[in-house]
């Protein structure tokens, strides 16, 4: 299914805009929710929590003084971009939920002072996010192609149109870490799919430190981060026609020290019992009992080597912000 918007003809050049929309989004929740809320330790995958007021509500998250990773990455950016763009030699930039691609402009700077850029292939589920960083972009950087995909970067990479030339993949703000250990590397080796030999995946991971300093930035004292929590309930209620009051549930935050991530979880302050109409589906919870919403891993420089390695990916930089908080890898495919 392909579409094109109607563009001004001076856009229309610029910008191609492919969706892959299709209703199977909403049988995924549906899904993960009658699997997830009917098991003896309930869960909830995080990807749900990005409706438009979940999506601002992370965009909130981001300019908190707890929440580190966006500043530091932001950081890392400002700083190696244009090494970044003199190694890699990019003519294009994909970018794998690519949301408000306010990172994004850093890495199009670099490439366009380089000389090299040529075109932006933004990927994301969110169609207005896709259409409006496009028709921003092709008006900020002249001569710039925009190939927008909406879509799951977990269901749609085989639609990310073909390398017009040497590019890098950004996969950033450390979302690889929202993967368990197994898919982690699954979806790895779908990305280095991705890469011809002139390729490069550019790679954001939060690292492991001081617990105290982690759990503050998923439990801020503002509380964005408990609302951010919640509002996946509303989710539910819009989308499944439940009946879960947000206001049940207390916000959990807490680093699991022997698996080195950040579990989010939802605890019922009381016994309740919640109806999901849509999914003819009632969930008991006790008092006390908790859903995980997410899990964050966090990395050392080893398990950053490992999981690259075992997806056929060799580490090329790997850049960090002065406080060793977060990393920037870039890697490429190993040579065979
Ligand atoms: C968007 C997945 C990178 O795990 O830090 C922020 C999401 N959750 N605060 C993260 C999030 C709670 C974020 N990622």
């Amino acid at each position: 299914m392909e579409s094109s918007a109607p563009q001004p003809p001076l856009a229309a050049a610029a910008i191609q805009i492919d969706s892959h929309l299709d209703g199977a989004e909403a049988r995924s929740l549906a899904e993960d929710v009658l699997d997830g809320l009917t098991r003896p330790f309930k869960e909830l995958p995080p990807k749900h929590f990005y409706d438009a007021r979940g999506a601002q509500l992370f965009d909130q998250i981001c300019e908190l003084p707890e929440y580190y990773p966006t500043r530091c990455e932001r950081a890392i950016l400002s700083e190696r971009a244009d090494e970044l763009a003199a190694l890699t030699g990019a003519v294009e930039l994909v970018e794998l939920g690519s949301g408000t691609a306010s990172k994004t402009r850093v890495l199009l700077d670099a490439l366009s002072a380089a000389g090299t850029l040529e075109r932006y292939v933004p990927v994301d589920v969110t169609e207005s996010m896709v259409r409006e960083c496009a028709e921003t972009l092709t008006a900020e950087y002249p001569g710039l192609q925009v190939h927008g995909v909406i879509g799951d970067f977990e269901r749609h990479l085989d639609h990310v149109p073909p390398a017009i030339g040497p590019r890098i993949v950004a996969f950033l703000g450390g979302t690889i870490g929202n993967f368990t250990p197994g898919s982690r590397r699954r979806f790895l080796r779908e990305i280095s799919r991705l890469l011809g030999p002139e390729d490069f995946l550019l790679m954001g991971t939060d690292l492991v430190k001081d617990p105290r300093v982690l759990e503050a930035a998923y439990d801020d004292s503002q509380g964005v981060t408990a609302e951010f929590n919640r509002n996946v309930l509303r989710v539910l209620n819009r989308e499944l026609q439940a009946d879960f009051d947000p206001e049940d549930f207390d916000h959990v935050a807490l680093f699991n020290e022997q698996h080195e991530w950040i579990e989010m979880r939802l605890r019922a302050k009381r016994e309740l019992i919640a109806t999901v109409r849509g999914l003819d589906l009632c969930v008991h919870f006790r008092a006390g009992e908790e859903l995980r919403t997410e899990i964050s891993a966090k990395f050392t420089p080893e398990r950053v080597d490992g999981d690259l390695s075992a997806a056929g990916l060799e580490l090329v930089h790997w850049l960090t912000d002065p406080d060793g908080l977060f990393a920037l890898t870039l890697s490429r495919r190993t040579s065979r």
